[in-house]
Protein backbone atom coordinates (compact mmCIF):
# COMPACT_ATOMS: atom_id res chain seq x y z
CA UNK A 1 0.00 0.00 0.00
CA UNK A 2 1.24 3.47 -0.66
CA UNK A 3 2.11 6.01 2.29
CA UNK A 4 1.72 9.43 2.50
CA UNK A 5 3.79 11.38 4.93
CA UNK A 6 1.99 14.33 5.70
CA UNK A 7 0.39 17.18 7.91
CA UNK A 8 -3.17 17.50 7.68
CA UNK A 9 -3.67 21.36 7.02
CA UNK A 10 -0.92 21.62 4.38
CA UNK A 11 -2.33 22.43 0.52
CA UNK A 12 0.71 20.82 -1.10
CA UNK A 13 -0.16 17.66 1.25
CA UNK A 14 -4.25 17.99 0.69
CA UNK A 15 -3.69 18.36 -3.32
CA UNK A 16 -1.87 14.79 -3.28
CA UNK A 17 -4.43 13.04 -0.89
CA UNK A 18 -7.20 14.27 -2.99
CA UNK A 19 -5.82 13.32 -6.25
CA UNK A 20 -4.99 9.88 -4.60
CA UNK A 21 -8.50 9.51 -3.22
CA UNK A 22 -10.29 10.82 -6.75
CA UNK A 23 -8.08 8.01 -8.17
CA UNK A 24 -8.91 5.26 -5.70
CA UNK A 25 -5.06 4.60 -4.62
CA UNK A 26 -5.27 2.96 -1.05
CA UNK A 27 -2.68 4.87 1.01
CA UNK A 28 -1.34 4.95 4.62
CA UNK A 29 -1.54 8.44 6.30
CA UNK A 30 1.53 9.22 8.58
CA UNK A 31 2.45 12.67 10.15
CA UNK A 32 5.43 14.39 9.90
CA UNK A 33 6.12 16.78 12.27
CA UNK A 34 8.73 18.14 9.46
CA UNK A 35 9.93 20.75 11.92
CA UNK A 36 11.31 18.46 14.13
CA UNK A 37 13.49 17.81 11.36
CA UNK A 38 13.75 13.74 12.39
CA UNK A 39 17.10 12.20 10.48
CA UNK A 40 14.91 9.42 8.98
CA UNK A 41 12.65 12.35 7.41
CA UNK A 42 14.85 14.05 5.85
CA UNK A 43 17.00 10.78 4.60
CA UNK A 44 13.28 10.29 2.76
CA UNK A 45 13.35 14.02 1.34
CA UNK A 46 16.78 15.84 1.82
CA UNK A 47 14.46 19.03 1.33
CA UNK A 48 12.93 18.19 4.79
CA UNK A 49 9.32 19.14 2.74
CA UNK A 50 6.12 17.25 2.79
CA UNK A 51 4.28 15.91 1.34
CA UNK A 52 6.85 12.75 0.81
CA UNK A 53 5.19 9.96 -0.90
CA UNK A 54 6.41 6.17 -1.04
CA UNK A 55 4.68 4.39 -3.80
CA UNK A 56 5.58 1.91 -6.47
CA UNK A 57 8.90 1.28 -4.82
CA UNK A 58 9.77 4.72 -5.14
CA UNK A 59 10.11 7.78 -2.08
CA UNK A 60 8.56 10.77 -4.03
CA UNK A 61 8.66 14.82 -3.23
CA UNK A 62 7.00 18.02 -4.55
CA UNK A 63 3.46 17.76 -4.71
CA UNK A 64 2.94 18.47 -8.16
CA UNK A 65 5.56 16.17 -9.31
CA UNK A 66 3.90 13.60 -7.54
CA UNK A 67 0.17 14.34 -8.56
CA UNK A 68 1.75 14.26 -12.79
CA UNK A 69 3.44 10.57 -11.77
CA UNK A 70 0.01 9.94 -10.22
CA UNK A 71 -1.74 10.72 -13.23
CA UNK A 72 0.65 9.30 -15.69
CA UNK A 73 0.68 6.03 -14.04
CA UNK A 74 -2.98 5.88 -13.06
CA UNK A 75 -4.75 7.59 -15.66
CA UNK A 76 -8.55 6.91 -14.93
CA UNK A 77 -10.15 9.25 -13.80
CA UNK A 78 -8.15 11.64 -15.24
CA UNK A 79 -7.61 14.94 -13.42
CA UNK A 80 -5.68 16.57 -17.04
CA UNK A 81 -7.42 17.61 -19.99
CA UNK A 82 -6.08 16.24 -23.50
CA UNK A 83 -5.44 19.00 -25.23
CA UNK A 84 -1.98 20.51 -24.88
CA UNK A 85 -3.52 24.16 -24.85
CA UNK A 86 -5.92 22.81 -22.02
CA UNK A 87 -3.17 21.44 -19.72
CA UNK A 88 -1.17 24.39 -20.06
CA UNK A 89 -4.06 26.20 -18.27
CA UNK A 90 -4.14 23.46 -15.18
CA UNK A 91 -0.16 23.99 -14.84
CA UNK A 92 -0.85 27.69 -15.07
CA UNK A 93 -3.64 27.65 -12.15
CA UNK A 94 -1.73 24.73 -10.40
CA UNK A 95 1.36 27.00 -9.88
CA UNK A 96 -0.98 30.10 -9.37
CA UNK A 97 -2.35 28.41 -6.01
CA UNK A 98 1.19 26.85 -5.00
CA UNK A 99 3.00 29.80 -5.84
CA UNK A 100 0.93 33.19 -5.56
CA UNK A 101 -1.67 32.45 -3.58
CA UNK A 102 -0.19 30.20 -1.37
CA UNK A 103 2.58 33.31 -0.53
CA UNK A 104 0.04 36.27 -0.43
CA UNK A 105 -2.80 33.82 1.38
CA UNK A 106 -1.86 30.56 3.14
CA UNK A 107 1.47 31.58 4.47
CA UNK A 108 -0.11 34.68 5.76
CA UNK A 109 -3.53 33.20 7.44
CA UNK A 110 -2.70 29.35 8.03
CA UNK A 111 1.04 29.87 8.99
CA UNK A 112 0.81 32.52 10.52
CA UNK A 113 -2.59 31.35 13.03
CA UNK A 114 -1.98 27.55 13.45
CA UNK A 115 1.57 26.67 12.39
CA UNK A 116 3.43 29.21 14.55
CA UNK A 117 1.13 27.93 17.18
CA UNK A 118 1.70 24.27 16.86
CA UNK A 119 5.59 24.86 15.53
CA UNK A 120 5.69 27.06 19.46
CA UNK A 121 7.35 30.15 17.08
CA UNK A 122 4.98 32.81 19.25
CA UNK A 123 2.40 34.61 18.06
CA UNK A 124 0.58 35.73 14.70
CA UNK A 125 1.75 38.60 13.15
CA UNK A 126 -0.85 40.87 12.60
CA UNK A 127 0.45 42.74 9.62
CA UNK A 128 1.10 39.60 8.08
CA UNK A 129 -2.75 38.18 9.09
CA UNK A 130 -4.47 41.58 7.92
CA UNK A 131 -2.31 41.27 4.49
CA UNK A 132 -3.47 38.05 3.94
CA UNK A 133 -7.36 38.75 4.68
CA UNK A 134 -6.81 41.73 2.22
CA UNK A 135 -5.30 39.43 -0.88
CA UNK A 136 -8.16 36.33 0.07
CA UNK A 137 -10.54 38.67 -1.55
CA UNK A 138 -8.43 39.69 -4.69
CA UNK A 139 -8.12 35.63 -5.33
CA UNK A 140 -11.93 34.71 -4.75
CA UNK A 141 -12.69 37.66 -7.24
CA UNK A 142 -10.16 36.17 -9.92
CA UNK A 143 -11.73 32.75 -9.15
CA UNK A 144 -15.17 34.17 -9.39
CA UNK A 145 -13.88 35.78 -12.66
CA UNK A 146 -12.72 32.80 -13.98
CA UNK A 147 -16.16 30.88 -12.88
CA UNK A 148 -18.11 32.69 -14.52
CA UNK A 149 -16.66 32.08 -18.01
CA UNK A 150 -16.07 27.80 -17.24
CA UNK A 151 -17.65 24.88 -15.02
CA UNK A 152 -13.96 24.31 -13.17
CA UNK A 153 -11.69 26.48 -12.47
CA UNK A 154 -9.69 25.04 -16.13
CA UNK A 155 -12.34 24.82 -17.72
CA UNK A 156 -15.07 22.28 -18.33
CA UNK A 157 -14.05 19.32 -16.63
CA UNK A 158 -12.31 19.32 -13.41
CA UNK A 159 -8.73 18.99 -13.06
CA UNK A 160 -5.91 18.98 -10.78
CA UNK A 161 -6.36 23.17 -11.13
CA UNK A 162 -9.47 22.76 -9.28
CA UNK A 163 -7.62 19.78 -6.46
CA UNK A 164 -4.90 22.71 -6.17
CA UNK A 165 -7.17 25.53 -5.26
CA UNK A 166 -9.87 23.47 -3.01
CA UNK A 167 -6.45 22.04 -0.75
CA UNK A 168 -5.98 25.58 -0.17
CA UNK A 169 -9.26 26.60 0.38
CA UNK A 170 -10.00 23.90 2.86
CA UNK A 171 -7.12 24.32 4.69
CA UNK A 172 -7.94 28.24 5.09
CA UNK A 173 -12.25 26.91 5.58
CA UNK A 174 -10.89 25.16 9.24
CA UNK A 175 -10.03 28.04 10.57
CA UNK A 176 -12.99 30.51 9.40
CA UNK A 177 -10.75 32.67 6.88
CA UNK A 178 -12.58 31.60 3.61
CA UNK A 179 -16.05 34.57 3.50
CA UNK A 180 -18.32 32.16 1.26
CA UNK A 181 -20.56 34.61 0.70
CA UNK A 182 -18.29 37.18 -1.08
CA UNK A 183 -19.28 34.91 -4.37
CA UNK A 184 -21.79 32.17 -5.10
CA UNK A 185 -20.07 31.04 -8.28
CA UNK A 186 -16.98 30.33 -5.90
CA UNK A 187 -19.31 29.00 -3.15
CA UNK A 188 -20.96 26.58 -5.82
CA UNK A 189 -17.63 25.52 -6.90
CA UNK A 190 -16.27 24.78 -3.20
CA UNK A 191 -19.93 23.00 -2.87
CA UNK A 192 -19.73 20.55 -5.56
CA UNK A 193 -15.47 19.78 -5.15
CA UNK A 194 -16.23 19.33 -0.91
CA UNK A 195 -19.60 16.39 -1.68
CA UNK A 196 -16.80 14.54 -3.58
CA UNK A 197 -16.03 10.96 -1.68
CA UNK A 198 -12.41 11.95 -2.61
CA UNK A 199 -13.14 14.61 -0.08
CA UNK A 200 -14.41 12.88 2.69
CA UNK A 201 -10.88 12.29 4.24
CA UNK A 202 -9.83 15.94 4.43
CA UNK A 203 -13.18 16.81 5.75
CA UNK A 204 -12.78 14.35 8.84
CA UNK A 205 -9.21 15.78 9.43
CA UNK A 206 -8.50 17.38 13.70
CA UNK A 207 -5.50 19.23 14.25
CA UNK A 208 -5.30 18.90 18.49
CA UNK A 209 -6.03 22.16 19.95
CA UNK A 210 -7.59 24.07 16.98
CA UNK A 211 -11.38 22.29 16.41
CA UNK A 212 -12.94 23.01 13.45
CA UNK A 213 -15.87 25.10 12.91
CA UNK A 214 -19.09 23.25 12.31
CA UNK A 215 -19.35 24.43 9.17
CA UNK A 216 -16.12 22.61 7.74
CA UNK A 217 -17.07 19.52 7.13
CA UNK A 218 -20.79 20.75 6.19
CA UNK A 219 -21.93 20.35 2.73
CA UNK A 220 -24.77 22.11 3.02
CA UNK A 221 -22.56 25.24 4.30
N1 LIG B 1 6.90 22.80 -3.49
C1 LIG B 1 6.63 21.90 -2.41
C2 LIG B 1 6.23 22.71 -1.21
C3 LIG B 1 5.98 21.82 0.01
C4 LIG B 1 6.00 22.63 1.29
O1 LIG B 1 6.47 23.78 1.33
N2 LIG B 1 5.51 22.01 2.35
C5 LIG B 1 5.57 22.66 3.65
C6 LIG B 1 4.38 22.25 4.51
S1 LIG B 1 2.91 22.98 3.91
C7 LIG B 1 6.85 22.20 4.31
O2 LIG B 1 7.10 21.03 4.37
N3 LIG B 1 7.65 23.16 4.77
C8 LIG B 1 8.87 22.86 5.44
C9 LIG B 1 10.00 23.76 5.06
O3 LIG B 1 9.81 24.60 4.15
O4 LIG B 1 11.06 23.59 5.63
C10 LIG B 1 5.52 20.93 -2.83
O5 LIG B 1 4.70 21.29 -3.68
O6 LIG B 1 5.50 19.79 -2.33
Amino acid sequence: MAKLYHVPLSPFCRKVRLSLAEKKIECELTEERYWEKDPDFLRRNPAGKVPVLKIDGQTMAESTAICEYLEEKYPEPSLMPKSAEARYEVRRLVAWFDDKFHSEVTSKLLYERVNKKVMKQGFPDSTNVKAGARAIKYHLDYMAWLLDRRRWLAGDVMTLADFAAAAHLSALDYISDVDWNRSEAVKDWYAKIKSRPAFRGILADQVPGFPPPAHYADLDF
